[in-house]
């Protein structure tokens, strides 16, 4: 898989690359994230706290068959899971042979929804460094593959894009590309935090994230992506809304029908080739750095921290 200099490109090889690689499987939502999902509730659509250890439900392969899937989620005694024991995580990142490194690539279907929310905690390893363009993190992809949108966990637009920077996540849409049928008039694929209180991830913390979006009229600007981000090293009383979107077209005139129903965790860490350049043999083959993801649950309702952390007080306010 490689990701190449226009963003065109990128989304092309990333689409074919995962086209040859996966097909979805949708499988009932498990484990005991929260009560919530032991509750079985109507709205929660997938629940997955990695406890069972062999992730199942997961279609995991690694860069170039590197490490093995048995090893995308990790276990211990005591805590390397969120406030738990089990994560999955993408560690021990390695050269694609272009501009990137990437380890372990997991996917899982759910069924689709035009409107949803992910939540999930997210933990950056110390140290870490920042991809001098961007590290990818949470993808969605529609079935056929065919869609890309994620959160990334850094994107450097520095010095154009202020609310950018090393550490700074950011939500990236490949269905609004410059392409022939918005006239010239769209290229916003990559959206940054608008709400005036930008966050940058520190190393060595988890975050809770949650994620909303709603589809829009197929080519039509009209869908909506909001980002919540808070640092969960404490209770979380509040979560802070750090971007919210109006104008997203998550799905070009083509893609009536199609729906964002894979969710994809995945660092791509990018770029090396700058100057300096620092891909091998400039640099080392393997980045020994890793991100690591747990608690997630896909729900037509707002989610919210996990319920061992102190209820919001009042979540309409903050939403
Ligand atoms: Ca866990």
């Amino acid at each position: 898989m490689r990701f190449r200099a226009s963003d065109v490109l990128a989304v092309g090889v990333l689409l074919i690359a995962a086209a040859v690689l996966f097909r979805g499987h949708l499988l009932r939502a498990t484990g005991s994230v929260a009560p919530l999902c032991a509750r079985a509730e109507p709205n929660v659509i997938l629940c997955e706290d990695f406890e069972s250890g062999a992730a199942p439900g997961w279609e995991v392969g690694s860069n170039r068959g590197h490490w093995p899937s048995s090893q995308f989620v990790l276990c211990t005694n005591d805590s390397f899971g969120f406030h738990d024991r089990c994560a999955a995580w993408s560690n021990a990142l390695a050269f694609d042979t272009a501009w990137g490194f990437y380890g372990h690539d997991g996917r899982r279907a759910f069924p689709a929804q035009s409107e949803f929310y992910v939540r999930w905690y997210q933990y950056v390893s110390d140290p870490y460094v920042w991809g001098t363009l961007e590290d990818k993190s949470v993808m969605l992809h529609d079935a056929a593959q065919t869609l890309t949108v994620y959160v990334g966990t850094s994107r450097n637009q520095l010095p154009q894009d202020r609310d950018s920077g090393p550490g700074r996540p950011f939500v990236a849409n490949y269905q609004d590309l410059d392409w022939r049928d918005s006239g010239g008039q769209s290229t916003k694929v990559n959206r940054f935090q608008n709400q005036g209180h930008n966050l940058t991830l520190q190393p060595g913390r988890w975050y809770l994230f949650e994620w909303y979006l709603k589809l829009n009229t197929p080519g039509a600007s009209d869908g909506v992506t909001k980002l919540w981000i808070d640092d969960a090293s404490r209770p979380i009383a509040t979560q802070t809304l750090r971007m919210h979107h109006a104008d997203m077209r998550w799905l070009r005139t083509g893609d009536a029908g199609k729906h964002l129903d894979v969710l994809r965790l995945l660092v791509y860490h990018q770029r090396c080739d700058g100057v300096p350049n620092t891909c091998p043999p400039n640099g080392p083959p393997v980045l020994n750095q890793s991100q690591r993801w747990d608690r997630i649950v896909v729900s037509t309702a707002p989610i919210g921290p996990v319920a061992d952390s102190p209820a919001p007080a009042d979540r309409s306010a903050s939403r």
